[in-house]
Parts: C-alpha cells; sequence; structure tokens
C-alpha cells in the first residue's frame, strides 16, 4: 500500500438487527451499503474485505434479511508508523424485491429507514446499481431520499464485468445526467475482478475523517 493509502487489513461479523434498536455494542463510524436486491451488496462486501464469504450471496434475490454489521479494521503507513480505526461495514437488505408481500416491504422500509435516519454514526451511504439497467425508480427515489436526509451518498454502479468496455463511460454518463452527480460521487465496481477496491476504500475513508 502506498504511504497515507488505508487498507482494509482485518474483517469480522459483529452483529445482526432484526429491529432498529438492536446495534452491536461498540460505537465506531458506520458505512452502509444499500440497493436493490440481487445488486451485489454482499458480494462487493466481501470484495472489499478480501473474504470470500464474509457476507452470505446468493443468486437469488432478498438473500439478506437483517441489517448485518461488520467490524472491519482500517491500516495506513504514515512515515512515522502505521496508524489503525475500526469502522463498521453495514450491509443492508435489498429494496424491490418483488415476491415479498406488500406488508413485509412495508415494515422493511420502516426498519431500514430507522437505521439511515437515527445512526449518528452513519458517515456515509453507499448506493449500489446494476449497471446494466437504466435507473428504475426505487434508485431514484431511494437516492432522493438520501439526499433529503443529507446523508452524504455515493452510487456504485456494479457488476461492471457483465457490459462491453465501450459501453461502460456512456451508462456512467446517464446516471450522472439522471442523478445530477459530479465524478466524486459515482463510480462502477466489479467483485469478480476487484480492480476498483482501492479506489472505493479511498472515497470511502474521506469521509471518516
Ligand atoms: N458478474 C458479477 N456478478 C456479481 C457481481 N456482484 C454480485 N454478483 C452476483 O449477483 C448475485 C447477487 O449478489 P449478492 O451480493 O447476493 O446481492 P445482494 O445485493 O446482497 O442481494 P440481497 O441480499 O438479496 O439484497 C450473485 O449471484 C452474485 O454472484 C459482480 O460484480 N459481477
Ligand atoms: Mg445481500
Amino acid at each position: 500500500m502506498a504511504i497515507n493509502q488505508w487498507d482494509i487489513v482485518q474483517a469480522k461479523y459483529a452483529a445482526s438487527a432484526v429491529s432498529a434498536t438492536q446495534h452491536p455494542e461498540r460505537i465506531l463510524d458506520e458505512i452502509a451499503f444499500i440497493g436493490r436486491s440481487n445488486v451485489g451488496k454482499s458480494s462487493l462486501l466481501n470484495s472489499l474485505t478480501r473474504r470470500k464469504s464474509l457476507a452470505r450471496v446468493s443468486s437469488s434475490p432478498g438473500k439478506t434479511q437483517t441489517i448485518n454489521f461488520y467490524e472491519c479494521t482500517l491500516k495506513r503507513n504514515l512515515e512515522d508508523g502505521p496508524e489503525w480505526r475500526d469502522i463498521y461495514a453495514v450491509d443492508l437488505p435489498g429494496y424491490g424485491f418483488a415476491k415479498t408481500s406488500k406488508d413485509n416491504r412495508d415494515s422493511w422500509s420502516a426498519f431500514i429507514a430507522k437505521y439511515l435516519e437515527n445512526t449518528e454514526r452513519l458517515r456515509m451511504v453507499c448506493q449500489l446499481i446494476d449497471i446494466r439497467h437504466a435507473p428504475m425508480e426505487s434508485d431514484i427515489a431511494c437516492y432522493n431520499w438520501l439526499q433529503n436526509m443529507e446523508r452524504p451518498t455515493l452510487v456504485i454502479l456494479t457488476k461492471s464485468d457483465k457490459m462491453a468496455k465501450n459501453a461502460i463511460a456512456p451508462q456512467v454518463k446517464l446516471f450522472k445526467e439522471i442523478l445530477k452527480l459530479d465524478d466524486e460521487h459515482i463510480m462502477t465496481y466489479t467483485s469478480t475482478q476487484h480492480t476498483m477496491r482501492n479506489e472505493l476504500i479511498r472515497r470511502i475513508t474521506q469521509y471518516l475523517e
């Protein structure tokens, strides 16, 4: 790792919450990952922490049903020695899962909303959207809702390995226009190749200082 650049050197499961009152005992800065079911939130978390199956991944949507906290240790080398800090990476259940009943969806929204509204140490939210689709209504609504709450948001276009290389830039441009984003607030990601891993850690840690 280059000098000053943070890396995630350790990660472990800390807790699962099924109601807004459940939270791991330790108080740490939090980074949350939100997005439609199946967009690749849990996969991105595994890629980010270099762990194969820290978070459970499934090809059928609706896999993550609870708010899962992962305690991550960040490390960077400064000129006078290493510096460490712990944070929570928080994997949220996906939205837009059609097979779930309306009642279920409503309680999902209330549960997640409470977490996003009330978590004081939530430093930023990564909103994941599948790069292959134009932003859906639920994605736009979620993004606007985060902005109304004044949550710093980074949009991550996932599964970029599934798109032709020359189609990526125009698609990023489309998302930037629709969501009115500058370059610092959007990036692509591929959890199968990890090529954007250091860049994502760089962006996330900017919000911690
Ligand atoms: N090719 C490719 N497949 C991916 C990528 N990220 C995730 N997937 C696949 O997409 C599917 C869903 O991934 P998950 O990480 O479980 O998605 P999730 O957003 O956590 O889904 P829920 O927990 O249901 O909300 C799995 O089959 C993954 O292997 C990626 O970057 N590239
Ligand atoms: Mg998941």
